[in-house]
């Protein structure tokens, strides 16, 4: 039995892989913004993967604030909350609350089961750029990495790669720290996070959700950090609303092409 349990494991996860290495769309980093998308995108039928350096996907979102996991949503998101049937109680003012245990296990859970092929356990550590374009990314073990280990990576093929690292907004960085390029920033360049002002933060990052450079587009956090916008704390609204933006943006980029999914 134990030659099967081993001969299954290897050749689904092989075929997996194979058959995401060319994919419609590319998630980098699945917190609330990228679990999001890959959720809206794999329910429209478009071929999606999403890369996560952890173990476990979630980013930021199991946390709540200083551990105390509870998660902060304004009114402007809550219809995801009823679309991803997760609870929330009224704590007045237009702020609203949710367990962050099932808030994130929510939105894993519908990535996966859309359809959204995750790997977990694999970072991005560069991006392939040809012709002025972003056009897929290149990818390694994460345990590789932090050994470092001298050990080549392989790359996953896809027209439009999303950034929804976060804080550290490392594909932007990576395409930045090594090309000569020019973003769809305030000063067309990488811009650093300012302090935390919520309100200015939960409305920045939405509206900066968007195409960044050829092929690459930005969401949640890396949104927020790319354009020089304030933080906003433990609310976690705007990365919903993002990951959303972002779905609805990379769907339409696509029209009139023929779906892989
Ligand atoms: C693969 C990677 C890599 C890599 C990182 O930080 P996240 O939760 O992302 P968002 O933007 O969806 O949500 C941000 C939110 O959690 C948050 O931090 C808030 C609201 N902060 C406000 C404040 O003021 O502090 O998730 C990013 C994910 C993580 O799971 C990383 O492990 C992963 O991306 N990741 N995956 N390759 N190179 N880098």
């Amino acid at each position: 039995m134990e030659l099967q349990i081993s001969s299954a494991i290897v050749s689904d996860w092989f075929t997996k892989f194979q058959d995401h290495l060319q994919s419609d769309v590319v998630i980098v980093g699945g917190g609330p913004s990228g679990l999001l998308c890959a959720a809206e995108l794999a329910s429209r039928n478009v071929k999606t993967t999403l890369i996560e350096s952890k173990l476990a996907p979630g980013g930021g979102m199991w946390g709540g604030a200083m551990l105390f996991n509870s998660i902060a949503i304004q009114e402007s998101a809550i219809h995801i909350l009823d679309r991803y049937r997760i609870h929330y109680k009224a704590k007045g003012a237009g702020l609203y609350t949710a367990d962050a245990a099932e808030a994130t296990a929510s939105l894993i859970y519908h990535a996966a089961h859309n359809g959204a092929a995750i790997f977990t356990g694999i970072c991005m550590e560069d991006v392939l750029v040809k012709e002025d374009r972003v056009s897929g990314v290149v990818v390694n073990w994460n345990p590789v990495k932090r050994l470092d280990m001298h050990v080549d990576p392989i790359s996953i093929v896809a027209d439009r790669i999303l950034d929804a690292t976060g804080h550290p907004c490392e594909v932007v960085k990576v395409l930045c720290n090594k090309n000569p390029v020019s973003l769809k920033t305030p000063g067309a360049m990488l811009q650093s996070e300012r302090s935390m002002n919520a309100e200015a933060g939960e409305r920045a990052t939405v509206e900066h959700t968007g195409e960044i450079y050829p092929g690459l587009w930005v969401s949640g956090m890396a949104a927020c950090g790319v354009s020089g916008s304030n933080r906003m704390g433990p609310i976690f609204g705007g990365m919903l609303l993002s990951g959303m933006k972002a779905a609805d943006l990379l769907y339409a980029s696509m029209a009139g092409e023929e779906p892989r999914g």
